[in-house]
């Protein structure tokens, strides 16, 4: 997308994508620009640190970050943003995500990070979407029409 970004989604490796595509989708099908990034917290510390800490000047609004296993990207996103974060526990080979679940939604007190289900990649976006819509009309619409054609079944 050509606008500036509103929402950054970062994963821990290029082997989260397959899942999180659908989250990319989902802000494509809402309209809302978006970025993409693979970072890990900890084979890349200093480029996770870097997109984080650059994230408001870059005009990103919402954060979703998506990791497997013993997940602390969300919470050391959260450390260098005041940016709501969005967390999203990928599924795991060994324990099926229960892993990347518990890292993520076990923040302790004063850096609170958002968690979807495990996988849950769109509900990612449309959490994300509904963020932006509390301040951007626009974005409350689509999710209201959106919630419109859901209860249509
Ligand atoms: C995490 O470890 C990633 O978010 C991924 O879900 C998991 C496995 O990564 P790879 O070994 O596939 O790169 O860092």
């Amino acid at each position: 997308m050509s606008e500036t970004p509103l929402v950054g989604i970062v994963m821990g490796s290029q082997s989260d994508m397959a899942v999180m595509e659908a989250c990319a989708a989902q802000l494509a099908e809402f309209g809302v620009p978006h970025e993409v990034v693979v970072a890990s917290a900890h084979r890349q510390p200093e480029k996770v640190r870097a997109w984080a800490s650059s994230a408001v000047e870059r005009g990103l609004r919402v954060i979703i970050a998506a990791a497997g296993k013993s997940a602390h990207l969300g919470g050391v996103i959260a450390a260098h943003t005041p940016l709501p974060v969005i967390t999203v526990p990928m599924k795991t080979s060994d324990l099926g995500g229960i892993d990347s679940l518990l890292s993520m939604v076990q923040m302790p007190t004063g850096v609170p990070v958002a968690c979807v289900a495990i996988d849950g990649a769109r509900n990612a976006a449309i959490l994300a979407t509904q963020i932006l819509g509390t301040g951007m009309p626009e974005y409350r619409e689509r999710i209201a029409a959106y919630k419109a054609a859901l209860a249509e079944g």
